[in-house]
């Protein structure tokens, strides 16, 4: 399977995040992309950087305004300051229920409130550039299959799938998952099908597709209430106009089992079948593995082996992205297992 990775993920590198009320380490951190490229090198796998510029169908995902303040963003924080520069800036104010988000502030915090959903997406001085790689990435893996492979892999690094269409979440910026599907369907792929297998529910990618009958989204996650990202997955969220019926939401307790996860991927892949599609993207987040510091299943590293062949029985041209998965030390061999497991399948 030939495989990406993004040459320019470590710059983006922000220090630490929120957790009750107290800063601590990134979970989301370079190590994390160091480890699976370890691996892939290991395993015999030769690393692509990106060789497609993304910025047209991140167009189709993104607003302007939103893509316009994160690649100024971080220019717009040292002008109040050049001290700024040793401090990561962290929203303070959102325009929830009743409040006006059609107006841009000037003030900054206000806007990086605007286009959050968290304060749990961390910007640093490289961010925009590592986003826009990491975008690349997952373009260029998508290329690669409109030019006839059978599959291909990015290792993306800020993860994607909780950025919706006019704002970032959860560790992630652009939205490279809706990347690839949509360069996919502005390439020939009259219908694509997302399956999201990160532990927490794909909110971003699910809210950029709702609407849209060439998409379809089907995502197994850690139940949103009482797992992040709360407010959206759960299984009444069906589509939306066209969309009806192009969304499937499968949420499981924590602490669900491999065999109980391994039962919704059936189902999961039915619908997949059912849809009819010509391409598959597949949201690879490996924070399902048991020994994850911030997710809930109990998959096994040898699980991985079982999914990656799974994944190839759907029989469709795959790109496989990463998502999250913070038991840093074992996301290398869990994602090479995912790898060799569709390959052997
Ligand atoms: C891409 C992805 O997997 N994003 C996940 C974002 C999760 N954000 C909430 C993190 C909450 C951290 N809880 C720490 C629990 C430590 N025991
Ligand atoms: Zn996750």
């Amino acid at each position: 399977m030939i495989t990406f990775h993004n040459p320019l993920q470590h710059t983006h590198a922000p220090e630490h995040e929120f957790f009750r009320g107290e800063r601590v380490p990134c979970f989301e951190n370079p190590t994390r992309a160091a480890y699976v490229e370890a691996a892939l090198t290991a395993r015999g796998h030769v690393l692509h950087p990106p060789d497609v510029d993304c910025t047209e169908v991140l167009a189709k995902i993104h607003a302007p305004r939103y893509l316009a303040f994160l690649a100024s963003a971080w220019q717009q924080w040292l002008s109040l300051g050049e001290e700024q520069n040793r401090v990561q800036p962290f929203p303070s104010v959102w325009p929830v229920r009743t409040l006006r988000s059609d107006i841009e502030p000037d003030n900054f915090i206000a806007k990086l409130g605007l286009y959050s959903m968290d304060n749990g997406s961390p910007l640093a001085a490289g961010t925009w550039t590592a986003a826009k790689a990491g975008a690349d990435a997952a373009a260029s893996a998508a290329a690669r299959l409109a030019a006839g492979e059978r599959a291909a892999f990015c290792s993306t690094r800020p993860p994607g799938h909780h950025a919706g269409p006019d704002f970032m979440g959860g560790y992630c910026f652009l939205n490279n998952a809706a990347v690839a599907a949509q360069w996919l369907r502005d390439h020939g792929a009259a219908r694509v099908a997302v399956l999201d297998v990160d532990y927490h529910h794909g909110n971003g990618t699910q809210s950029i597709f709702y609407d849209r009958a060439d998409v379809l989204f089907v995502s197994i996650h850690g139940d949103p209430r009482t797992e992040y990202p709360f407010y959206l997955g759960h299984a009444d969220e069906t589509g939306a106009g066209l969309g009806a019926g192009c969304n499937l939401n499968l949420p499981l307790p924590a602490g669900t089992d491999a065999a109980t996860w391994f039962a919704a991927l059936e189902q999961a892949c039915a619908r997949i079948a059912a849809f009819g599609a010509d391409a598959l993207v597949v949201s690879l987040g490996l924070d399902t593995h048991e020994g994850d510091p911030i997710s809930r299943f109990r998959l096994a590293t040898t699980d991985f082996l079982r999914l990656g062949a799974r994944l190839r029985g759907v029989g469709l041209p795959t790109v496989l992205v990463l998502e999250g998965g913070y038991a840093a030390a074992e996301l290398g061999t869990n994602a090479v297992n995912v790898l060799e497991g569709f390959e052997q399948a």
